[in-house]
């Protein structure tokens, strides 16, 4: 059976009372919903609360906390273009909006859904046009952050808190909030993060993030709601706040409890975030993130920096993997892997007549011939134009 999140979230919105799974879209609670005291003696009381409407003063990456425009779910920009949000969201078109403005999303970039080895994560990268001004977000590294067991600031744009639910006594009654997309603005919130090999959803298979709604995090203790899909985790790390994680389910208004069995997810992203990052791939494949960009470990004569953008195997000879050229009628062509969920390098094809004054070439037409996850096997046909001789390399920049 196709599982697709975003169907049942357009369908259901939610999850009726009792049922024990997770609503396959974040709706975070309200864009956090907040757990305090307060919150319960008057429960009817949106939370439009300042305090958790205005940037954290803590220094968390408000700005970078995006949504999905006009009135969809959340997503976290990642600098130099990037978007990453939830896989079940990402099929829209429309922009994004990032600290005020709204970006139109980069239609030549066909958004990359993250896969790796039999995961299948609920992630998917985009990019936008234009220059929001802010720089590249840090993502959580394994080995060498502490993303379990540590505190965490949620951003995300969806429904807030709305009419209180209540059945039963004791401190485990059923009880919550429904959801008020009528006051579905930008909210953050606290939670402490727990980990879990695989995600709860059927069908897919990723390591989470887990936050239980169980009041250990004070006052301001949330978890994500309706539409908080793609909705950032933030965590102080070694004195960086760095990304964590990405929501990508939520619990039903009336388990939203409190309680140690049920918990929202979100994509645990250090196990991914090689794919994403130079410095993070450096330690996932080294276990060093101090290597040299330009070092060659493996004396294949390929530098580490090209060995990443081209998804090689840094400490394995990769020679049959470099580019490789064809003549193919009036064209000649080369042929290159490239990982395309790489966010920090630029790939440029370049052309000459001299092996020399190299510059862009033009690209008549570039075919994806193979796919290998997030490695795709590429080939740019470039036009001969009665040259006698032409050379063509891939030039690979970390921005
Ligand atoms: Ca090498
Ligand atoms: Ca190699």
């Amino acid at each position: 059976m196709a599982y697709s999140p975003l169907k049942f979230l357009l369908r259901f919105g939610c999850l009726l009372s009792g049922c024990a799974t997770l609503a396959f879209h974040p709706q975070s609670s309200e864009a956090l919903v907040v757990f305090g005291s307060n919150d319960q003696l008057a429960p009817s009381n949106p939370d439009y609360n300042d305090t958790y409407t205005l940037p954290p003063n803590d220094g968390a990456p408000w700005a970078y906390a995006a949504r999905v425009s006009p009135d969809s779910p959340s997503a976290v920009y990642l600098g130099h273009g990037f978007i990453l949000t939830a896989n079940h969201v990402a099929t829209r078109n429309t922009g994004i909006l990032i600290d005020g403005q709204v970006y139109d999303r980069d239609q030549t970039f066909e958004r990359i859904r993250i896969t790796t080895g039999s995961d299948n994560v609920d992630l998917s990268l985009w990019k936008i046009l234009g220059d929001p001004g802010l720089p590249e977000l840090p993502i959580a590294i394994p080995t060498v952050d502490y993303d379990l067991g540590t505190a965490t600031t949620l951003i995300g744009w969806g429904a807030g808190k709305g009419q209180y639910l209540s059945s039963g006594y004791g401190p485990n009654k059923i009880e919550g909030w429904e959801w008020d997309q009528s006051i579905q603005i930008k909210r953050w919130g606290t939670n402490m993060s727990d980990g879990e090999a695989s995600s709860l959803v059927p069908g897919v298979d990723y390591e989470v993030l887990r936050f239980f709604q169980n009041r250990n995090a004070g006052p301001g203790e949330a978890a994500p709601a309706q539409d908080d899909s793609g909705a950032g985790a933030f965590q102080l790390l070694g004195g960086i706040w760095k990304l964590s994680g990405i929501a990508t389910l939520s619990q039903s208004p009336s388990l939203f409890v409190n309680s140690d069995t049920y918990y929202s997810e979100g994509v645990r992203l250090g196990t991914y975030s090689h794919l994403l990052r130079f410095e993070n791939w450096k330690v996932a494949v080294g276990g060093n993130s101090a290597l040299e960009d330009l070092s060659d470990g493996d004396n294949d004569g390929i530098p580490l920096l090209a060995e990443y953008a081209m998804g090689m195997a840094p400490g394995a000879n990769s020679m049959d993997q470099l580019p490789s050229p064809a003549i193919d009628g009036d064209y000649l062509t080369i042929t290159y892997r490239r990982l395309m969920s790489a966010t920090d390098v630029e790939f440029v094809i370049e052309e000459s007549d001299t092996v020399g004054g190299w510059v862009p070439a033009t690209v008549a037409v570039r075919e994806t011939i193979a796919t290998d996850h997030t490695i795709h096997m590429l080939r740019d046909k470039v036009p001969i134009a009665g040259a006698t001789r032409k050379f063509l390399r891939v030039r690979v920049t970390r921005l």
